[in-house]
């Protein structure tokens, strides 16, 4: 388990925590005797001369475990932080590298619940509770040795209660185990109605669906309430019953020890010693219940983490994957069927583009044009036939290489909560020059918004670009993908947003770009007018294929279109 891999590491700090912890269990045990001294040799003999040295002992006890007890639980807390901390990062490493048919599964809300919620109950249970467990045992045997020192006959008492104690315990560690899992799961749906209302706040409002969702949210709310007072209940339900043997055990060695110390069998210090004993060994058995609520989902998060970290990446490199630094660009698609849960979303696809060409795809909405460009980026693998990028296999590429040879600008355009200079610079990093940043800006239509702002580049833009008009989203992002500068640039329906002469002109930009392969996906003739092959998706399949002046001869699909697009125009 990764955890304990984290924790061994800093075995040493483990190992000076658990010798201060020992350190402060002995001086604990010993306090007691001191106290026995003072009864049996100081007051009941009157031997007066010693009470200076036992004096000093109590408080060199005291300033002893006040030490001990820091550097325990300041290393105990070092180590749990620690390691929580390493634990988060893979985790989110790990999910960061998962593929993308991994995210279409799980929802965004309850992988934040793992790896903030999840990450902490386990750190609090290698850490802080982690500690008091094991305090816990030592310190109860210590006790009962020391117990029965004193006497054995009364050692009886607790030898017997405690199991009870346990018992009672474990039963409702049993109990709480279930409500906890369902408090967890609840959890996460809470997140998930939160995250996604939030984030979607303004469909909420344009279709007035915030009573809904409240109501949603409210339902959910209550749910998670619900399950938490039951947790509760089941606590008070057992908690009396722990705290009533505590007290019986108390009251008891009392009266027991009070009979033997007036038979003579024990002293009255040794019977001061036993109460005080007695009194210590409460507290293990009262948090017994409390530990073990903790550590059981300790333990269920870290079952849930686990699950996670045992996804595998549908997605990655071949054994063996080859690099592509020379990239010319050429596509190459044979006989690509693509299933989706089941569904097929392509049938033989087969086309080519040579280095430098363009390719359009036109095709009705969901006809599967967004589906090659994530399968020529290897979102997703195809089923049969091959893609092919200079005659390479996609499957046989690196997958960041064959990453960094395309530059895409996406369907739905995603801005980071960032300036505009670091979202333009995403996928060039480091090499980018300021320059380059601004005249890729320039290409892509975008600078003449920027540079009215008043912060110009270095404008954050807020969460999913907030701020920004869609068409100003949609420049920002092509802005990107041309300031990426790869051999491959893939535009995916990128300048529906936009009106036709900033369209054009950037198309025209575009084309300028030499030696640079283009798919452009769009609904608009206008935008794979000029493309060297234009290709018409129908249900998956490729309709229709040819140059402009041959699909127009053929009257097909795209003659259609071409009438409905220009009609007005015509007239
Ligand atoms: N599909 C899924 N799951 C996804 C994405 C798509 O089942 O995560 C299906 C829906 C659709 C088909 O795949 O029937 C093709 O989708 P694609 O996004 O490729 O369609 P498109 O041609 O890009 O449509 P649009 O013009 O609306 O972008
Ligand atoms: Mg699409």
């Amino acid at each position: 388990m990764k955890i304990f891999k984290h924790a061994a590491k800093y075995w040493y700090f483990y190992l000076i925590a658990f010798v201060a912890m020992i350190g402060s269990i002995l001086l604990d045990m010993a306090s007691p005797m001191v106290t026995k001294k003072i009864v049996d040799d100081v007051i009941t003999d009157g031997n007066t001369k010693i009470l200076m040295s036992l004096l000093i002992a109590i408080l060199a006890i005291g300033f002893g475990r006040a030490v001990t007890q820091y550097v325990k639980e300041f290393l105990f807390d070092k180590v749990s932080i620690t390691v929580g901390s390493e634990l988060r990062r893979e985790l989110f490493e790990h999910i960061q590298g998962l593929s993308v048919s991994f995210f279409d599964k799980n929802n965004t809300g309850e992988l934040m619940a793992r790896v903030k919620d999840d990450i902490d109950k386990i750190w609090n249970a290698i850490g802080f509770v982690g500690m008091l467990a094991i305090e816990g045992i030592i310190y109860t045997v210590s006790v009962l040795v020391c117990m029965v020192t004193l006497s054995p006959v009364l050692t009886i008492i607790p030898v017997i209660v405690l199991p009870i104690v346990g018992y009672t315990a474990i039963m409702l560690e049993k109990k709480i185990d279930v409500v906890y899992g369902d408090i967890s799961e609840e959890n996460a749906r809470l997140n998930t109605v939160a995250q996604e209302n939030l984030a979607g706040v303004r469909t909420v409002k344009a279709f007035a669906r915030e009573r809904y969702e409240i109501k949603k949210f409210k339902e959910h709310n209550e749910r998670y309430c619900e399950l938490n007072l039951k947790q509760s209940k089941t606590l008070i339900r057992y908690y009396p019953n722990i705290s009533f043997y505590t007290r019986f055990l108390l009251i008891a060695v009392v009266l027991v020890g009070g009979l033997l110390t007036i038979d003579g069998k024990m002293t009255l210090g040794d019977l001061s010693a036993f109460t005080q004993y007695a009194n210590n060994i409460i507290w293990p058995m009262e948090i017994l219940g409390w530990l073990c609520n903790d550590i059981a989902s300790g333990v269920a998060s870290s079952r849930k983490i686990k699950k996670i970290f045992d996804e595998e990446a549908e997605i990655k490199d071949s054994d063996k994957a080859v690099d592509m630094s020379d990239c010319k660009g050429e596509i190459n698609f044979e006989n690509v069927t693509f299933e989706l849960n089941d569904a097929t979303i392509l049938s033989d696809i087969s086309f080519k583009v040579e280095p430098g060409k363009t390719i359009g795809i036109m095709g009705m909405t969901g006809a599967g044009k967004t589906s090659i460009v994530n399968l020529l980026e290897r979102f997703y693998d195809v089923k049969s036939g091959s893609i092919k990028i200079d005659g390479k296999d996609v499957r046989d590429i690196k997958l960041n290489d064959l990453r960094k040879n395309i530059s895409v600008v996406m369907q739905d355009v995603f801005l980071f909560s960032d300036t505009i200079m670091e979202n333009i610079s995403i996928g060039s990093k480091g090499i980018i020059t300021q320059d380059a940043i601004c005249e890729s800006a320039r290409a892509a239509k975008a600078s003449d918004f920027i540079d009215k702002l008043k912060e110009q580049y270095d404008t954050v833009i807020g969460e999913r670009g907030v701020g920004l008009s869609g068409g100003q989203k949609q420049r920002i992002s092509i802005a990107r993908a041309i300031a990426k500068n790869a051999p491959i640039l893939i535009l995916d329906d990128s300048t529906s947003a936009l009106d036709m002469e900033t369209e054009y002109e950037i198309q025209r930009e575009i084309e300028a770009l030499k030696g640079v392969t283009k798919m452009i996906i769009a609904h608009r003739i206008s935008a794979v007018k000029n493309a060297d092959e234009i290709i018409i998706l129908d249900e998956g399949r490729i309709a229709e294929r040819g140059s402009h002046d041959e699909l127009m001869k053929k009257k097909g699909l795209y003659y259609d279109t071409y009438v409905a697009q220009y009609a007005n125009y015509a007239e």
